[in-house]
This record gives C-alpha cells, sequence and structure tokens, in this order.
C-alpha cells in the first residue's frame, strides 16, 4: 500500500513537471514519489525502508530524476528495440521463405534455358539432315520421306500433296508407276492404281451379291457355270456406276487405258477362296452374240484388291522368256502377283486389230487367303 502523500506528490510530480515539482517538494518524499509511482513508465520498483545515509540518497534521487526526465525518450527505445526485435524474428522467417523462391526461380529459369536449347539444337540437326538427303537426291533414305508415308495396301508410299488439283487426285499422280511386262502379248503393270480405300470399297459393295462365277458360252453367248472357273463374282450396276469413287476408277482406267469410259463394261468384282482357280482363257469373244453391243473386246485392266494372298497370281503363259510360279507350280510364261492396289492391263487385241491369241492368261489357283480382283472389259465402241 501506498501512502496518500506519495500518491499526491506523484500526481503532482505529473502537472507541474520535474523540476518544478523538484522545488515545490522536499526531498525525502520526492524520492520515495518518484520511485514508487505506478504510473510511471519505467515502473521500477519501489525502495522499501529508509536510505542509509545522505550521499546514497542524493545519489538515488538524481538518477530517479533522470529516469523520469528521460522517461519518454526510455519508452520509445524500448518500445522501438521491441518492435525491431519482433520484425527482425519476422523477416528472418521471411528472408528464408524468400530466399527459397528466388533460388527455385533461379534453378526454372537454368531449365527451361537448357531445355529451349536443347529444343533449339535437335531443329538445327534436323534441318541439316534434310539438306544432307535433299543434297543426296530420292536415292538416299530419307527421314522425311519416311515420316510422310502412307500405307496403301501394305506399300510404303510417299505422301503426295495434289493440293486442290482434282485431276492429279483422280489419277493418283506421284503413287501410280507404269511398269511394262511384255510387248507381245501387250501387258502393262500399274503400281498403286487404287488406294486402299478404293479396294475395300469395291470388296465391301459386292461382298452381300457374289454368286458362283460363270464363263461365256460360245455358241448362245450366255454365262453359264463352268468348272473352268470356280470364283464367285457380281457386277456393278448403273446406279453404282454413279458413286463418286466408282466415277473415279472409271475415269483412271479410262485414261491409262486410253479407252473411253462409254466402251467399258459394268465393272466386275471377283473372289477366289482356297483351291479356286480360273483357267487360261482368251477375253475376246467367240460368238457374234456379244459383239452386237460395242463390239469386240481390246482390252481388259485387272485389279487386285486384297493382299496377303498365297498362290492366286494372274498367268500369262505367251508372255515372258522364263518361268514363274502359278498356284505353287513352276510355270513356262508370265505370273503377275495379286498386291492390293495393283492392276494389270492387257490388251485381247493387237496393234494389227486383230484378236491376240498371245493374251491368253489365267487365275492361279489360290493356296491360302482370299483373292478379291476387279475387272473392267474394254470394247472397240461405246456400249450402247
Ligand atoms: O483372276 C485372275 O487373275 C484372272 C482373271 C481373268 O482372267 C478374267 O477375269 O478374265
Amino acid at each position: 500500500m501506498m501512502d496518500s502523500s506519495v500518491s499526491n506528490e506523484t500526481n503532482k510530480a505529473r502537472l507541474l513537471g520535474v523540476t518544478q515539482w523538484r522545488k515545490a517538494t522536499p526531498n525525502a518524499l520526492r524520492t520515495q514519489t518518484a520511485l514508487g509511482s505506478r504510473n510511471s513508465p519505467i515502473n521500477p520498483t519501489p525502495i522499501r525502508g529508509k536510505p542509509t545515509n545522505s550521499s546514497a540518497r542524493r545519489h538515488d534521487d538524481k538518477l530517479m530524476l533522470i529516469l523520469v526526465e528521460n522517461r519518454w525518450a526510455i519508452n520509445s527505445f524500448l518500445l522501438f528495440f521491441n518492435i525491431n526485435k519482433q520484425a527482425t524474428s519476422r523477416s528472418i522467417g521471411i528472408s528464408f521463405g524468400s530466399a527459397m523462391a528466388s533460388a527455385m526461380r533461379i534453378v526454372i529459369a537454368l531449365l527451361t534455358i537448357v531445355t529451349i536449347g536443347m529444343i533449339l539444337g535437335a531443329l538445327v540437326q534436323l534441318a541439316f539432315i534434310w539438306n544432307l538427303e535433299d543434297s543426296y537426291g530420292s536415292a538416299f533414305p530419307s527421314f522425311r520421306r519416311a515420316l510422310g508415308r502412307q500405307n496403301v495396301g501394305g506399300n510404303q508410299l510417299p505422301a503426295v500433296g495434289w493440293g486442290n488439283d482434282k485431276e492429279a487426285a483422280l489419277l493418283r499422280i506421284g503413287y501410280v508407276k507404269p511398269e511394262i511386262l511384255s510387248w507381245s502379248p501387250r501387258i502393262i503393270l500399274f503400281h498403286n492404281f487404287l488406294s486402299a480405300e478404293e479396294c475395300d470399297y469395291l470388296r465391301a459393295i459386292a461382298k452381300p451379291r457374289l454368286e458362283v462365277s460363270t464363263v461365256v458360252d460360245s455358241k448362245t453367248g450366255k454365262g453359264v457355270k463352268s468348272n473352268v472357273r470356280t470364283s464367285s463374282g457380281m457386277f456393278l450396276n448403273h446406279e453404282e456406276r454413279k458413286y463418286p469413287m466408282i466415277r473415279a476408277i472409271e475415269k483412271r482406267i479410262s485414261t491409262y487405258s486410253q479407252v473411253p469410259i462409254e466402251n467399258g463394261e459394268l465393272v466386275q468384282v471377283l473372289r477366289y477362296e482356297p483351291n479356286q482357280f480360273y483357267r487360261p482363257h482368251h477375253d475376246y469373244f467367240s460368238d457374234s452374240f456379244n459383239l452386237k453391243r460395242g463390239g469386240q473386246r481390246v482390252a481388259t485392266m485387272l485389279m487386285y484388291l486384297t493382299d496377303n494372298v498365297e498362290g492366286g497370281e494372274t498367268f500369262f503363259p505367251m508372255a515372258g522368256s522364263g518361268e514363274c510360279s502359278c498356284g505353287g507350280k513352276m510355270v513356262k510364261g508370265l505370273c503377275v502377283k495379286p498386291n492390293k492396289g495393283d492392276a494389270v492391263l492387257f490388251w485381247s487385241m493387237g496393234l494389227d486389230g486383230q484378236s491376240d491369241p498371245d493374251s491368253i492368261h489365267g487365275g492361279c489357283e489360290v493356296l491360302s487367303g482370299e483373292k478379291w480382283s476387279a475387272t473392267k472389259w474394254m470394247r472397240q465402241r461405246a456400249i450402247s
């Protein structure tokens, strides 16, 4: 407990200011008041009991005065120190976090630079390789060409850009590659004549309507079943002839054979299963009945629609000078392998305008797989 005189003196000191209060207040009371004031900002511990001698009292008195007179400065210092201490401890946490973030940013920036550098390096290398390929010409195996290849019937083909050139697209310029197999009889093989889609399309149309194939009876001119020909087949109709893909195929046949579209018979699609065949024969007619509409057959375009067939070659016994495998048997003549998309064009009429007996041909026995083909026979005149 503090007595009321001390409390009064404290208030008095606060109101008057320390200097005036010192003049107006006795020493002993002044000392006790200053030290005992709970409202003092520095709040020193009260000194209990009387001072031992006067010089010590004077010393205490002086010290207290200094403290009281400078209490705002001391308070400010302590406050500043306290804030600073908190700020420092907080800033240590903040600066550690921000140091980590900066380090991460540097690492990410470095990784980005390295990645971009690697991509640029790879592009430069690619450009260098392409230039090298160009300087070597098309014989050099090209990475660029390998990237741009498309698969037609299992054959790798270069990608060809036709742009808006519809004629080039229709004729498959850049894909179709002619190969003369024989001048007499005249046989030419067109590699990649049909696209894979065209082959599949023809098969899809034909499949539900296949029937046992027939041959032309030379006496009546009618189709009859025969063990000379054991495949199944069907003819596209006039309506199907108007389909864009069929029109494109017919136009292509006409262009490459240089026989007008109107001279062509309807396309026939054939399927040979294992053990099926077509014995050697001529395509030109021996009867007069069939000649009435369009005249004689002059040429045949035979298009292959499937791959992975063993046997099933088209066999020309009077062509070539060597031997070939026909349905697994070695024979004299020329055999054409049924590769999907390829087409063989052969002429039943020689340059002398007469039917060519050497154009005799047949379909070899299929050993495994299914051989599908499409045939277009072409006449001397338009078929009315
Ligand atoms: O299928 C073959 O390879 C021959 C077909 C044929 O001779 C024909 O359709 O006239």
